[in-house]
C-alpha cells in the first residue's frame, strides 16, 4: 500500500519486465503494416532498412513469422546491384508524407532499381547477424528455408558494399551521404559536411516533414538538411552509380560502424553458411580481412577510438561519438582495441558501468558540441546501446553488459518506446511509439 502523499512502490523485477513487455509487443503491433513494420507512424511511416533488422530480431521473441516477412519485404527491394536501399517506400502512401519522398529520390530512373520505389542509398548492413539471431532463437524448417532464401541475397549486399562501395581501395565500405550511417547528424559528419556548399535558405523550396511532428530543437538543422539535399541531389544526378564517387561526390567516408557491421555481418554469414550448406571458410576469411584492414585505417592509437575516415582529406574525423566503440561487436578485435575502447566506454565521456549513473550518450559528454536534446548528437538510443551489450559480451565482459542492459531496460520502462531519451534526466525524446527501441528492449529482457 501506498501512503496517502506518499512515492508510489516501485515495481517488482518480474512487474517491470511484464509491463516493458506488453508495451513493446504493443508498439510493434501498433506499427506492423501488412508486410512491414514502420519505425514510426508519424515520422517515419515507410519500411526503413536497418530498423527492419533490429526489428525482427525483436520480433523473433513474439512474432517470428512476421520477423522473417520483415526481411524478406526489405530484401525484395535490394537493387540488382545488390544495395540494399535505406527506405523502401510504401506506395499507398499520399505524397509529402516523407520528406525527401519516392519523387525526389526518383529510383525508377535508376538501372537495376527494383519496380517499387525505393532510396538509393544504404545503412549498416546488420541484416545478416539479425537474420542469424532470429533464427538462433527459434530453428525450426521455416527459418532454415528463410536462411536458404536470404544467403545469397545477403551474400549479395556484402559483395556491393566491399567491391562497389570500396572507394578508397584497402577493402572497406565508404559511405555516401550521412544518413547511410544512421546517425545523420552525429558530430561525426561536422568536418567533412562542412565542405559540402549549402544554404539553409534553399530549405524553404521543401516541406520538411520531421519537423511537423517533433520539436525542431531536437532534430537536424536546416542547415544540415540544406547539406543531405544537396549531397542526395549529387548521387541523383549520376543515377546512384558508384563508378563515378571518387571523381568528386561531395561526401566520402569510411564510418566504423558500417564496417563493423560489415565484419560482423561475414561471422554470421560463417554460421548462416554452415546451416544452408555452404562454405563457411570465405566469410570467416573476409571477417580477419575486414577487422584488421579497420584497425590498420580506421583506429587512433593516441585517442586509443575508433574514428572515421574522411576520404577527401585522407584524414580520420577527431570527434570522439559512440561510432568508436561498435568495432566492439567484432569478435575478432585484438585484445589491445578492446581494451582501448572498453577504458573509452567506461570514461567519463560515455559513463559505461556496472552500475551506470546515467544512459550512454551517443556523443562524448565532455566536448563541446555535446547537446543533450539534438538527435545523434548527445542523447541516448537503443539501437548503440544493444550493440555494444552485444559486443560486452562477445568479449566476455558481463559485469558491464549487466550494467548497461540494467540501464537500457530503465530507460524505457521509465520513458516508454521513445526513440531517443534524454542522456541525463532519460525523458523521452523524439517519437513516443518507436519500433527498434521496442524490439531490442524484448531482445534485452529475453536475455535476463
Ligand atoms: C533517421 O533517419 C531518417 C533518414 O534516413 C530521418 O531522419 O528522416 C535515423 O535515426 C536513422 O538511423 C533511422 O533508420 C531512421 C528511421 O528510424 O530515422
Amino acid at each position: 500500500m501506498t501512503a496517502p502523499g506518499g512515492p508510489p512502490p516501485r515495481p517488482t523485477g518480474d512487474e517491470r519486465a511484464a509491463a516493458l513487455r506488453r508495451l513493446a509487443v504493443a508498439t510493434l503491433d501498433a506499427n506492423w503494416e501488412h508486410d512491414h513494420t514502420v519505425p514510426s507512424r508519424t515520422l517515419y511511416p515507410h519500411q526503413w532498412s536497418w530498423d527492419s533488422a533490429f526489428i525482427a530480431v525483436g520480433l523473433a521473441h513474439v512474432r517470428p513469422d512476421r520477423a522473417w516477412r520483415e526481411l524478406r519485404t526489405l530484401f525484395a527491394a535490394q537493387w540488382a546491384d545488390g544495395r540494399v536501399p535505406h527506405i523502401v517506400f510504401n506506395p499507398a502512401l499520399r505524397v509529402g508524407s516523407y520528406f525527401p519522398g519516392p519523387e525526389f529520390w526518383d529510383s525508377a530512373r535508376a538501372d537495376g532499381a527494383p519496380p517499387v520505389a525505393t532510396s538509393g542509398m544504404v545503412q549498416p548492413p546488420v541484416h545478416a547477424l539479425a537474420a542469424w539471431l532470429v533464427h538462433r532463437r527459434a530453428p525450426t524448417e521455416a527459418s532454415v528455408q528463410a536462411l536458404r532464401w536470404l544467403y545469397p541475397r545477403l551474400v549479395a549486399q556484402q559483395r556491393y558494399l566491399t567491391v562497389r562501395r570500396d572507394v578508397g581501395g584497402a577493402g572497406l565500405a565508404c559511405i555516401v551521404h550521412p544518413w547511410e550511417s544512421g546517425l545523420d547528424n552525429s558530430p561525426a559528419w561536422d568536418a567533412p559536411l562542412a565542405a559540402v556548399p549549402a544554404d539553409a535558405a534553399v530549405m524553404r523550396a521543401y516541406r520538411r516533414h520531421d519537423t511537423a511532428h517533433a520539436d525542431a530543437a531536437h532534430r537536424p538543422t536546416d542547415l544540415d538538411y540544406a547539406r543531405y539535399v544537396a549531397i542526395v541531389a549529387a548521387y541523383r544526378a549520376v543515377r546512384y552509380r558508384d563508378g563515378a564517387l571518387a571523381g568528386g561526390h561531395p561526401f566520402l567516408v569510411e564510418c566504423p560502424l558500417v564496417n563493423a557491421a560489415l565484419g560482423a555481418a561475414e561471422h554470421a554469414l560463417a554460421r548462416i553458411a554452415t546451416v544452408v550448406g555452404a562454405d563457411p571458410g570465405p566469410h570467416r576469411d573476409r571477417a580477419a580481412r575486414i577487422t584488421e584492414t579497420m584497425v590498420a585505417r580506421l583506429y587512433d592509437p593516441v585517442t586509443g577510438t575508433f574514428h572515421p575516415r574522411d576520404l577527401r582529406t585522407d584524414r580520420l574525423v577527431p570527434a570522439r561519438t559512440v561510432l568508436g566503440l561498435l568495432p566492439l561487436i567484432l569478435p575478432d578485435l585484438p585484445a589491445r582495441q578492446v581494451q582501448a575502447v572498453l577504458t573509452e566506454a567506461c570514461s567519463a565521456r560515455f559513463g559505461l558501468a556496472a552500475r551506470m549513473a546515467r544512459p550512454l550518450p551517443s556523443h562524448d559528454r565532455t566536448a563541446p558540441d555535446f547537446e543533450p536534446l539534438r538527435y545523434w548528437r548527445g542523447p541516448s538510443w537503443l539501437n548503440t546501446g544493444w550493440l555494444l551489450w552485444r559486443g560486452l559480451g562477445v568479449h566476455h565482459r558481463p559485469d558491464l553488459a549487466a550494467g548497461l542492459r540494467e540501464s537500457m531496460l530503465e530507460l524505457v520502462a521509465r520513458g516508454g518506446c521513445h526513440e531517443y531519451f534524454h542522456p541525463d534526466t532519460g525523458a523521452g525524446l523524439g517519437s513516443p511509439a518507436f519500433s527498434w527501441t521496442a524490439a531490442l528492449a524484448l531482445d534485452a529482457l529475453a536475455d535476463g
